[in-house]
């Protein structure tokens, strides 16, 4: 008799228990090859107070001994500001067959200045740990110190920018301030480990892509100090870097890692073009020098990003962002069949998709590369919506988890499959045979495969992964020409799903000892037996059940094959006291077994029926605490008598009126009184952008200025003679300057790009010249006035100190004058305590709470939202907004704007007081701002504020502003109230 799932992973739990006692577990020094058995992954990782031990071979890890292919989804807890979503996007990816969820952590995000750190709230890193453990997910920790990630400064906090020493180095005075940040997140951290079993961190990343300094002692010495601190912190999890490509960089051995051997992963990432046939990479692939089979041949092969999507840049002349329907759309459900199973025939086993849930880059977090959507074509849309982009991963991930061969894949002799692109795998230990066949061209493609008697099929620019000699359960499948996608033992049966498209012709043959009983018991199938194989033959569509009994084995076994998108509505779950699979609803969330009843939750959009296979003995079934009316169904199930009911309507109201408005901009008047802002006096700063002769630092960071708007207000006596006054300026792509003289408008300017050599890197400086007015070039005194719109700092890819390219004002000049200017500036005010650092910059409405839900606009005026105005300035718009969604419903709701695209301005979206993002009207691409419920009130009162910028050369906007739904579903998770 075989042994249940559930028992064997008791079983190696002990094993693993007794090995760390003995003292050659994770936090040995030695690394000795495991002992490798062969059989189920483990279960569902929990907090469950157990020591593990977290070990690999060449294959994969091994966790308390048993093999592990990790199945990742990248998700950014800062790119969804409402930790009770965060439970959502959770439990989605658990229940489409991920088993883990990779995060950056970014420091910026959680210090307003050296220091300071605030892990509460939106950063609440503890709980997104927590919440992680609770769904049965494992984490891969990657807090930086950089990040990239299309993030300011790629994570780096505002403050680091002015400070001494080059980051991404072993510069005592980065390392400082790196330890501070280390030391905040790992506190944190160690607390969540899965080696003891307070968390489930699997996994911690430092630094990122990091390939400058490769073979330096600045760089060596830097990865030792980053492994020895984290180390020293009490992280003890095995760590890895994520190199820029298979080049080879960081792996063991590489740099000091303090004697240990055993501990340190080498991964790599990728974001090949989907337009170009997939590479070879991995452990059997190509690579640069150091690259390739070479690599790192002792460490499995792992791919911490591996592009599930692709960021989508500004629109307008200059990027031509399109819009992210068309990275869904070059990067679709078929892209990641093809990709994602050549890198599994290239032996990777640890596999995460950045991104599988992009989310916003809400305030200023947006690195200027980016608008402020990065739903990134992931497979779970911004709005947290499932797309078809889950239904590889539901089926690769839930076969991975449920079937151990693949974990341990050697390359098997090549055959040859005429018209497709084959790789042949076997596992050592089992003999299974494993095929991933991949159609580069534009045609549908049918062939055969040596020892699959049956045809395959694979669709033009497409993939399939075909199993042969392959114990599924109890019985061996010889061979099938669908898609095995899981195994599980629920009651007094086995349940095997097998997948394929719709209307697909499936052979299944499964080896019997003698001839069993077969009854369809739904859809269209037959079956014949000789010699020992029952040959199964069905037509996909829907879910074709046939029972198979007898044939040598006691236990029956209920073979499910699901096209598709039906096999989208199958949720395996193991619970301790056995699997169960749901099958029916859009979506199950968890499963729960308790006595003879197992309670699910979940959510419908259409009325779903729901069926229910589970331990031996259950009874009852309830859906999201409600008891269901069950009848048994001959497929060994219950199902729900009634249909689950689908979702009701959600109404939203209309925005097109009610809106009160108020123009700011009182700095421009010389009348207003800057005594109380930042003195521009410094003469020297850490930037690398050069500090102009004769002049002081203008550059907002060095004042304490990081984000979002910068005023300043230069005085001066004599403008005799002055011609024009030139202001040079530096903002990131699509930063934006208006000035004005002694109240008068100078003119705008917006930042064109003048470095068009790298979207990612490179500072976007420009200078604005405007003429003086006739009637102004007279002696003093003057004031010339000018509000900068920053767009973050760059990112510091290169190791260069990119981050630290100046933002705001360079240096003014005037032409036939030389007046001597004493200039004070203001940027934001202190970071609000709530919503962060990243949420303000530093309008005058901005500063004055005027986003805020609690300011008061009783006095302002009552007006439409189209003007016809021409006004170079701030001008702002309020007006508050009722929901009344029914608390069983998630609707996910979404802000439009809309206008003629001729119009130069843009807006600044608040919610509530939370800065949703930016809008530039005649850029674009984006419209549609995501509002996540937490900030948005679905069941109360809202407040839109919106801070508009018009550069004074169009009627300004906005237009069209309204509410839309994104998606809406019966169920959801509970959401508090931000
Ligand atoms: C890779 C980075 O590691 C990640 O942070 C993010 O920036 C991603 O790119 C793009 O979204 S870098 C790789 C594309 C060279």
């Amino acid at each position: 008799m075989g042994l249940s799932r559930r028992t064997f992973s008791a079983l190696a739990g002990t094993t693993a228990l007794g090995l760390a006692l003995g003292g050659s577990g994770a936090a040995a020094c030695a690394y000795a090859a495991p002992t490798v058995p062969t059989g189920p992954a483990p279960a569902p990782p929990a907090a469950d107070g157990r020591r593990h031990t977290i070990e690999f071979d060449r294959y994969s890890l091994l966790v308390d001994g048993s093999r592990l292919v990790v199945w990742s989804g990248e998700l950014h807890p800062f790119r969804l500001p409402s930790p009770s979503l965060w439970r959502d996007v959770l439990q989605k990816m658990r229940a489409h067959g991920y088993n883990a969820v990779s995060i950056y952590v970014s420091w910026n995000y959680h210090s307003p200045a050296a220091g300071s750190y605030d892990f509460t709230g939106v950063r609440d890193l503890d709980l997104f740990l927590t919440m992680a453990a609770e769904t049965g997910l494992y984490v891969i920790l990657r807090p930086g110190p950089y990040i990239n990630a299309e993030i300011d400064a790629g994570g780096y906090p505002g403050w680091l920018t002015v400070t001494k020493g080059t980051a991404r180095t072993s510069d005592p005075t980065y390392l400082s301030y790196v330890d501070e940040w280390f030391t905040q997140v790992d506190a944190i951290a160690a607390r969540h480990q899965y080696t003891d079993g307070a968390g489930t961190i699997l996994l911690y990343q430092i630094e990122n892509e990091y390939n400058a300094y490769v073979d330096q002692p600045a760089g060596r010495d830097y990865m030792a100090h980053l492994y020895a601190k984290v180390r020293a912190d009490g992280i003890d999890v095995p760590l890895f870097h994520n190199d820029n490509g298979r080049n080879g960089y960081w792996t063991p051995g590489s740099f000091d890692t303090g004697g240990e051997q055993g501990r340190w992963l080498y991964g790599f990432d990728g974001y090949p073009s989907p337009s170009q046939p997939p590479p070879d990479w991995g452990n059997f692939g190509i690579g640069g020098a150091k690259g390739g089979a070479t690599a790192s041949p002792d460490t499995p092969g792992f791919v911490p990003e591996f592009g599930g999507g692709w960021f989508d840049p500004w629109g307008g002349v200059e990027f031509k962002g399109k819009g992210y329907a068309e990275s869904r759309r070059t990067r679709d459900a078929a892209y990641e069949r093809r990709f994602y199973l050549t890198n599994l025939a290239n032996g990777i086993t640890l596999h995460n998709v950045y991104m599988t849930y992009g989310g916003t880059s809400w305030g200023w977090l947006p690195a200027p590369c980016v608008y402020t959507s990065y739903d990134y074509g992931a497979a779970i849309d911004e709005a947290r919506q499932p797309t078809a982009k889950l239904i590889p991963m539901h089926q690769l991930g839930h076969l991975l988890q449920y079937v151990p061969d693949f974990a341990k894949l050697d390359r098997a002799a090549d055959v040859t499959v005429t018209g497709l692109k084959a790789y042949h795998l076997s596992n050592p230990d089992t003999g299974a045979q494993v095929y991933v066949l991949r159609n580069d061209g534009t045609k549908a493609v049918t062939s055969t495969v040596p020892g699959i008697d049956a045809p395959v099929t694979v669709p033009a620019k497409d993939a399939r992964l075909l199993a042969a000699g392959i114990q599924l359960g109890r019985r061996k499948v010889r061979y099938s020409n669908a898609q095995p996608m899981l195994a599980l033992t629920a009651g007094r049966q086995e349940i095997v799903v097998l997948t394929g498209p719709t209307d697909e012709k499936t052979v299944t043959a499964l080896e019997c000892e003698g001839e069993p009983t077969v009854s369809v018991l739904d859809g269209d199938a037959t079956s014949t037996y000789a010699d020992g194989l029952l040959r199964i033959e069905a037509q996909l569509g829907g879910l074709t059940r046939v029972s198979v009994s007898g044939g040598g084995v006691a236990t029956p076994l209920l073979l499910l094959l699901a096209d598709d998108e039906t096999s989208l509505r199958l949720w395996p779950y193991d619970t301790p006291s056995g699997s169960v699979l749901a099958y029916g609803p859009a979506l199950v969330r968890t499963a729960t077994v308790t006595g003879v009843t197992v309670a699910l939750t979940g959510d419908t959009v259409e009325d779903a029926e729901l069926e229910v296979w589970g331990p031996r003995g259950f009874l009852e079934v309830t859906w999201n605490d409600n008891d269901l009316t069950t009848a048994a169904a001959p497929s060994g199930s219950l199902r729900a008598t009634q249909p689950l009911p689908g979702v009701g309507p959600v109404a939203l109201p209309s925005l097109a009126d009610g809106w009160r408005k108020k123009a700011e901009n009182p700095e421009a008047a010389l009348a207003f009184d800057d005594s109380a802002w930042k003195t521009a006096d410094r003469t020297t700063s850490f930037s690398t952008t050069p500090v102009p002769a004769g002049q002081p630092v203008l550059f907002a960071d060095d004042y304490g200025f990081h984000y979002g708007d910068v005023w300043y207000r230069g005085h001066f006596a004599d403008a005799s003679g002055a011609q024009s006054v030139s202001l040079a300026y530096s903002t990131g792509t699509q930063g934006l300057l208006l000035a004005w003289l002694d109240g008068q408008p100078l003119g705008a300017h917006r930042m064109p790009v003048p470095d068009k050599t790298s979207v990612r890197q490179g500072s976007w400086t420009a200078t604005a010249e405007f003429a003086v007015p006739q009637a102004l070039r007279t002696s003093g005194p003057h004031l010339l006035s000018v509000l900068v719109r920053r767009m973050q700092h760059d990112m510091d890819g290169k190791s260069t100190d990119t981050h630290k390219a100046a933002r705001g004002l360079t240096a003014v000049t005037f032409k036939e004058a030389s007046p001597k200017v004493s200039w004070r500036l203001q940027g934001e005010a202190a970071a609000d305590p709530v919503r962060g650092p990243l949420n303000n910059g530093g309008l005058y409405g901005e500063r004055n709470g005027w986003h805020l839900p609690e300011f008061g606009d009783g006095d302002w005026a009552l007006g439409d939202l189209a003007t016809t105005e021409k006004r170079q300035g701030v001008t702002w718009y309020r007006r508050g907004f009722k929901l009344a969604v029914d608390s069983g419903i998630d609707a996910s709701i979404g802000l439009i704007l809309n206008d003629d695209v001729a119009r130069a301005y843009r807006v600044q979206i608040f919610l509530n007081g939370w800065n949703m993002g930016q809008y530039i009207n005649d850029v674009g691409p984006q419209h549609t701002f995501v509002l996540p419920n937490g900030i948005l009130r679905t069941r109360g009162s809202n407040t839109l504020a919106l801070a508009v910028i018009s550069d004074g050369t169009t009627a300004s906007g906005p237009a069209e502003v309204g509410l839309t739904l994104l998606g809406s579903a019966a169920g959801g998770v509970p959401v508090t109230t931000l």
